[in-house]
Order: C-alpha cells, then sequence, then structure tokens
C-alpha cells in the first residue's frame, strides 16, 4: 500500500504540531506506524492522501453512528453555513436541540451546550461542587472525561497509551480533591466515602468505560454506584461522551436503567460537529449562571451549525430506531466472529464489548478495570494493528480504545475484518 502523501505530511507535520498531531493518540505512537492523513469519507469508508480506502472503525471517535457524510447531517451543515457561522447570539436550532435532548433524556430536564467533552465534564463538576457545597469527586482509573486539570489522574485513552496517566503541568492543588476509585469495584468507592465524610460532591463514571478499552459496568455496579451517592448527599454524573445517542436514544442511563443527576455529552450530539453539553434535574441546572451562582460562558456553545448537524442526527436516530438494533447486532457478529478466531488460534484473548462499541484485548485475563487492561501485550497489539491497516482496516491506533461501528457498515465489512484478523492470527503462527 503506497502511503507517499501521508508520509511527507507526517514529516512536515512534526515540524510545525508537537509531536505532529491535535490529539496525541493520532500520532500512532503506540503501534510503531506512521499515521494515515484523510482526505475524506464516505458512509463506512475513509480514504487517505493517496487515494487508499479503508473501512474505518474509529467513526471520528463515536459521532458518526450515521456513517459519514450522511447527506441529512450534510445537508444542515451547507443550509445553516449559508444563514451564518457563528452568531455569539440565541438561536432556535439551540431550542430544538435542548428540547429535543430533554425529552428522549429521562434525567435531562435542562442542559447547556458547550463545545466539548472536556468542556463539558468540567462545568458538570464545577455545577456539582456549586449544588453541594463540597469539593471532592471521585473518578474511575482508565476512565477519561476529557483533559481538564482535574481530570488527568490515573486517566485513560490517550494519556494510558502514552503511558502517562497523570499530567505534567497540573498544580497539585489542582488534584488534591480528585480521589481514585477501581471500576468494577464497588468497595473501593466505598472506602473513599468512609475516609471523606461529607466532603464528596460528585462521582464521575463513564457508564461503560471505552477508555480503557471497553470495559462493561459489571452488574450492579451502576445502581450502587448510585445508592451510595444517595446515602451520602452527593452527586452522580454519567459521562457518556461516548455511550449517550450510541446505545440508544437514552444513551446508558436509559440502556441500564440507573439515573444519574448529571449527564455530559460530546460531540455525538453535534453529528461531528465540535460540540459537547451538560444536562441533569432542573434543581441542580439552576445553579448555572446566570440562573444560579456557577459561572460558565463561552462564545461558540450553541454554535449554530453544530447545532443543525446535531438535530439532524438526533432526529434521524429518532426515525429509524431501528438503527440501533442493526448497529448493535453488528456489533454482537463482530465479538463473535472474534472470539471464533481466538478459540480456532487457542489464544488467550479476550473481546469485551457492548451494542457497536467492542475490544479485542491481547490479555489473558478477564479485562474489568484498569489493571487489566494494563495486562495486555501491546506489542501483539501493533503487530495486529499493522496489518489490518496495510488490509485497509482503520483501527483505533491503541490497546486502550473503543472500536465503533456505524449504520453504514455492512455485514460483508465486518465479514472482510474478521477475515484479515483470521490471516494475522495465521501469519503469527507461522
Ligand atoms: N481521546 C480520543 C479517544 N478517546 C482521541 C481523540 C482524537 O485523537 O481524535
Amino acid at each position: 500500500m503506497n502511503r507517499e502523501n501521508s508520509d511527507m505530511l507526517w514529516e512536515r507535520a512534526k515540524r510545525v504540531m508537537p509531536g505532529g498531531v491535535n490529539s496525541p493518540v493520532r500520532a500512532y505512537a503506540a503501534v510503531g506506524e506512521n499515521p494515515v492523513f484523510i482526505k475524506r469519507a464516505k458512509g463506512q469508508y475513509v480514504y487517505d492522501e493517496d487515494g487508499n480506502r479503508y473501512t474505518d472503525y474509529i467513526g471520528s471517535w463515536g459521532p458518526m453512528i450515521l456513517g459519514h457524510n450522511d447527506p441529512r447531517i450534510v445537508s444542515a451543515v451547507k443550509r445553516q453555513s449559508e444563514l451564518g457561522m457563528s452568531y455569539g447570539a440565541c438561536t432556535k436550532a439551540e431550542v430544538l436541540l435542548a428540547e429535543l435532548i430533554c425529552s428522549l433524556v429521562p434525567c435531562v430536564e435542562m442542559i447547556r451546550m458547550v463545545n466539548s467533552g472536556t468542556e463539558a465534564v468540567m462545568s458538570a463538576v464545577r455545577a456539582a461542587r456549586g449544588f453541594t457545597g463540597k469539593s471532592k469527586v471521585i473518578k474511575f482509573e482508565g476512565c477519561y472525561h476529557g483533559h481538564a486539570d482535574m481530570m488527568l489522574v490515573r486517566a485513560g485513552s490517550g494519556t494510558m497509551t502514552t503511558g502517562s496517566p497523570d499530567s505534567l503541568g497540573v498544580p497539585e492543588g489542582c488534584v488534591k480533591d480528585t480521589l481514585s476509585a477501581v471500576y468494577n469495584d464497588i468497595d473501593s468507592v466505598k472506602r473513599l466515602f468512609e475516609r471523606n465524610r461529607n466532603e464528596i460532591a460528585c462521582v464521575i463514571a463513564e457508564p461503560v468505560a471505552a477508555n480503557m478499552g471497553v470495559v462493561t459496568p459489571e452488574k450492579g455496579f451502576l445502581r450502587d454506584l448510585r445508592k451510595i451517592c444517595n446515602e451520602n448527599n452527593a452527586l452522580l454524573i454519567f459521562d457518556e461522551v461516548i455511550t449517550g445517542f450510541r446505545l440508544g436514544t437514552e444513551g446508558a442511563s436509559g440502556y441500564f436503567d440507573v439515573r444519574p443527576d448529571l449527564v455530559t455529552y460530546g460531540k455525538i450530539i453535534g453529528g461531528g460537529m465540535p460540540v459537547g453539553a451538560y444536562g441533569g434535574r432542573k434543581g441542580i441546572m439552576s445553579v448555572v449562571s446566570p440562573l444560579g451562582g456557577v459561572y460558565q460562558a463561552g462564545t461558540l456553545s450553541g454554535n449554530p451549525v453544530a447545532m443543525e448537524a446535531g438535530l439532524a442526527q438526533l432526529k434521524a436516530l429518532c426515525e429509524n430506531p431501528q438503527i440501533y438494533e442493526n448497529i448493535n447486532s453488528l456489533g454482537e457478529y463482530m465479538r463473535e466472529g472474534l472470539r471464533t478466531i481466538i478459540e480456532k488460534h487457542n489464544l488467550p484473548y479476550s473481546v469485551n464489548g457492548i451494542g457497536s462499541l467492542s475490544t479485542l484485548f491481547f490479555s489473558d485475563k478477564k479485562i474489568r478495570d484498569y489493571g487489566s487492561a494494563k495486562s495486555s501485550d501491546r506489542e501483539t497489539f501493533g503487530r495486529f494493528f499493522r496489518f489490518m491497516l496495510k488490509r485497509g482496516n482503520f483501527l483505533p491506533p491503541s490497546q486502550f480504545e473503543a472500536i465503533f461501528i456505524s449504520a453504514a457498515h455492512t455485514k460483508a465489512d465486518i465479514d472482510r475484518t474478521l477475515n484479515d484478523a483470521d490471516d494475522f492470527f495465521t501469519a503469527e503462527k507461522n
């Protein structure tokens, strides 16, 4: 596969951007490969600067639920951009999107639009602190909630990939109120509440952890989190940047029937445009400025192009709930296929996932938390990634990210990918 143009761009990129990228995972450092530069995308495919086509299993890290360039989203973006890109003023589209989300997600009675998942989390935690009058926050090792200072403690995603789960440049004071618990281990949460009585403002969790690879909540874990927060007058925040409107129109809170107090969203509600939002019960959201004393603002918040794109995507999903059945069953099909291959080759690996999110873990451990996820053999993952890329599979370039399937994928796409995976393991034996 010729990737001359990508390689040339990579050399130029490294001269002018830190590590050649605008987001660390894209540097491909964890998989020993030069990054692929994408020129265009359509449906389930992305095309690079050399004209190579790949089946895309990243989908812009989640938002492309309908596949790339869905005509409904593209025409919404075109229509709005001709009317104006940004006004820094109120628009009808932001009201429509807020109304739609509030009508779909029972725990969201009020919502504030922001520009990214990072901003959503930062603001939701501030609201939780303002509402409860308490300071401490419990998060889970390996869960990623964006790059706000207080969240860069034993974080997942790129920080895990680059082996720096805490970050330089974060003053001690910023993280002194951030406590880390172990995902799927309710006792670790109980202990933190016991040691910090009446000091915990909130617990924030990815209801399905998808930034240490996919790690699903074990039976009762989310319900127990809800209970422990109630008992301690702490708020429960679900970070649904990845699961919101992907696991269904009610997201993970609907899927697991556990109602958090606050929810954070990201790119999915903008159909791929840069967006985030946080929402929850009216009583809590009323602390947010200008209604209440928790300040949070943004010129581009509720940007009309992003709102129209998000509306188009969410409407399409609501009008055709069959989409969820399709992507979830394709996800299951892929997981079953991978498990069959692992068994056939007598490998100790495992496949985690839920709905359209999956991860093949190169580990002999059951992956249920950060510690077990970290046991994965990243060398073998790197070889697997490179082999699959050469065959035209655009997989996440890290063991600690999720494979995303969209409504544009077909069984034939998955079959081709599974055949390639089978070939990889056959080649590994020889
Ligand atoms: N942290 C993102 C995945 N969980 C990667 C973002 C990107 O590189 O675009």
